[in-house]
């Protein structure tokens, strides 16, 4: 029986099986002080639930707080508060037939953070990776790109079509194996940010890399692996950066050394080099005078100045994937990453330069691309990562602007969380969902909600990206933990190529799925999904790239808020 038809029908007996268990709660577990409220899925639980400690004494017999209706289904959703339980320890929640445990603990996310920053090392090329470091998900190196070839699309004078260059190390984008500018310099870009707003945590943080015995911490050497690819697809001679290092077309569902396509450096684009501008300028200030790498602040920051003046110069080099496809061979058909607008890269490559530099000239541009309005940010909308850099920085007019924004975004966006159906700013509107909604509208909206908490009204926001962070492990409408190897029921067949392939069962742990997407545009590979509803078009298929991949830039967002939530756990 082939793997389609295997996953296929492992799909159709989970949707059959429908003894989904009712009690929706964050299945990694709690923090002591937070927030309990949980969700009971269709059953009224009242005076049917009742709560029992690690030795089987009732602690709680909850009654219902509220009831809240699906906006899809109308089926009801029974919430309840179980906020007074404080004391660490294993609780079992009962109901009938159904169970389900809550854990409380002070280092709840902590795992979950080691885990999720890990996954980078895992997905790293060019190098082997090791026993020592990866345990059972060691395999030999793949894709060296030591011979990558200037496509015909990117060739010039000194570089013509076919020249051999060497860009090896940087991490997989996602299920794919190619590597994508915008989205690695978005992905750092995400977990830089974070960084900078918790340096002592990170510190500390080990995560057994061959680096973890250096001096530097080990987020930083984890970054350092993509960055170090990342300035490899700068053109030296005009400072363009190109869009992608990428086969013709995607490979198929086998291990990466087996691969023999070749790879090719694409057409340079605007939005690749002001994202790589905005990446390499914070990066040269969060490397200054680093010891393991004394020669990366100084060259970052020549090179992001450099791709800033190529994109100055070249303000209409839009990576149009198609177009590029009628004059150029061979042809590109992985992902495109393309945009319309570079409006909010500039906004971002200024704001950093401006923090690095100081030059007059940054400013201006950062005043004159300054947007808006906050929105969810995503690879193809980055206005917010350069409001972040204004709203941490000791500019007061461009700080208070920023703040500003983020205050009316923040208050939206949590508005309607008390008649939620699963206690969340997230959740309850069509557009929650879509390709990749959980890294973009549920992980990284809840980093956004931490920087309110830090910078606008201490103490208010951090519980919304609690509860963010709660659906995402398990409070929700199809009752899975959405990171992989966590949670009691997490995603067994990603859209990964090295974990589908690699002869596990347990596909890497530390994964973010894209998540619940409506769009349905896999449907062609045979998916089944459970329902057209947006909140449960999911399915834990290994062919449903558009609700089950994984990805760096949603594995950025995880990584930021379990490290930020980690890091404040009181
Ligand atoms: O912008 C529109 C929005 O206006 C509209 O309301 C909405 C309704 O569907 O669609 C939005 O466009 C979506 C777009 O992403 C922007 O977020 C498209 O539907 C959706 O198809 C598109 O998905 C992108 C996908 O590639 C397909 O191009 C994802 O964002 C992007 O993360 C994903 O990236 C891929 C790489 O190409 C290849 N590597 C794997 C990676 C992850 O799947
Ligand atoms: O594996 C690819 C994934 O990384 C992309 O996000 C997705 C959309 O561009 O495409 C996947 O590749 C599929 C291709 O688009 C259609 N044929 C099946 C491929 C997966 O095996």
């Amino acid at each position: 029986m082939n793997k389609l038809l295997l996953t296929s029908l492992a799909a159709l007996a989970s949707i059959g099986c429908s003894a989904q268990n009712p009690i929706r709660l964050n299945q990694v577990g709690y923090q002591p002080e937070q927030e309990k409220v949980i969700t009971i899925d269709k059953i009224n639980p009242q005076g049917k639930i009742v709560v029992k400690n690690g030795v089987g004494s009732i602690v709680a017999k909850p009654k219902v707080m509220r009831i809240a209706t699906s906006p899809w289904t109308g089926e009801k959703r029974y919430l309840i508060d179980l906020s007074n339980i404080k004391k660490p320890g294993d609780y079992t929640i009962e109901m009938g037939k159904h169970k389900a445990t809550l854990h409380v603990a002070k280092d709840a996310y902590h795992d979950i953070a080691k885990g999720s920053l890990k996954l980078f090392y895992l997905i790293r090329s060019g190098i082997d990776i090791d026993k020592k470091y990866a345990g059972i998900y060691a395999r030999k190196d793949g894709h060296p790109d030591t011979k990558v070839y200037i496509h015909a699309s990117a060739a010039t004078a000194n570089r013509p079509e076919g020249t051999e260059l060497s860009s090896p190390y940087g991490w997989y984008d996602a299920g794919d194996y190619n590597k994508y500018a915008v989205n690695s310099s978005y992905a750092i870009g995400v977990m830089q940010d974070v960084y900078e707003q918790i340096p002592e945590y990170f510190a500390q943080l080990n995560t057994n890399i061959p680096e973890s015995d250096n001096t530097t911490p080990d987020f930083l050497d984890e970054m350092m692996f993509n960055l170090k690819w990342l300035i490899t697809c700068q053109d030296p001679d005009d400072g363009g950066i190109y869009h992608k290092l990428t086969t013709p077309h995607f490979e198929a569902f086998i291990m990466p050394d087996e691969c023999k396509q070749k790879r090719y450096l694409v057409e340079k684009s605007v939005t690749a080099s002001l994202d790589f501008a905005a990446v390499m300028a914070q990066a040269s200030r969060l490397f200054e005078g680093n010891k393991d790498y004394p020669e990366f602040s100084q060259q970052a920051r020549e090179a992001a100045i450099k791709a800033y003046d190529w994109a100055i110069k070249n303000p209409n080099a839009f990576y149009r994937q198609n177009e590029m496809n009628k004059k150029f061979k061979p042809e590109v058909t992985t992902g495109e990453y393309g945009d319309w607008s570079a409006r909010d890269e500039k906004f971002w490559a200024a704001s950093e330069l401006y923090r690095l530099t100081k030059d007059a000239r940054y400013l201006e541009d950062a005043k004159s691309t300054f947007p808006t309005r906050f929105t969810n940010s995503s690879w193809n909308s980055v206005a917010e990562l350069g409001l972040f850099t204004w709203i941490a920085s000791t500019n007061k007019e461009m700080g208070e602007r920023a703040k500003d924004m983020l205050k009316t975004y923040a208050d939206n966006l949590t508005a309607h969380v008390a008649t939620s159906n699963f206690n969340a700013p997230y959740g309850d509107k069509a557009e929650d969902f879509g390709w990749g909604c959980l890294g973009g509208n549920c992980c990284w909206p809840a980093i956004a909600l931490m920087y309110a908490d830090k910078y606008i009204a201490p103490g208010k926001y951090r519980k919304f990206a609690l509860e963010n962070f709660n659906y995402v492990l398990g409070q929700n409408t199809t009752g899975y933990c959405y990171v992989t190897g966590y949670g009691t029921k997490s995603p067994m067949h990603p859209h990964h190529r090295i974990s589908a392939n690699d002869n596990i069962e347990q596909p890497f742990p530390g994964m973010l799925v894209g998540g619940p997407n409506p769009g349905q545009q896999d449907l062609a590979e045979g998916i089944i999904y459970p329902s057209k509803n947006p909140d449960a078009s999911y399915a834990d298929q290994t062919e449903s790239y558009a609700s089950n991949e994984i990805a760096i830039n949603w594995n950025a967002s995880l990584v930021g808020i379990a490290c930020w939530l980690d890091a404040t756990s009181k």
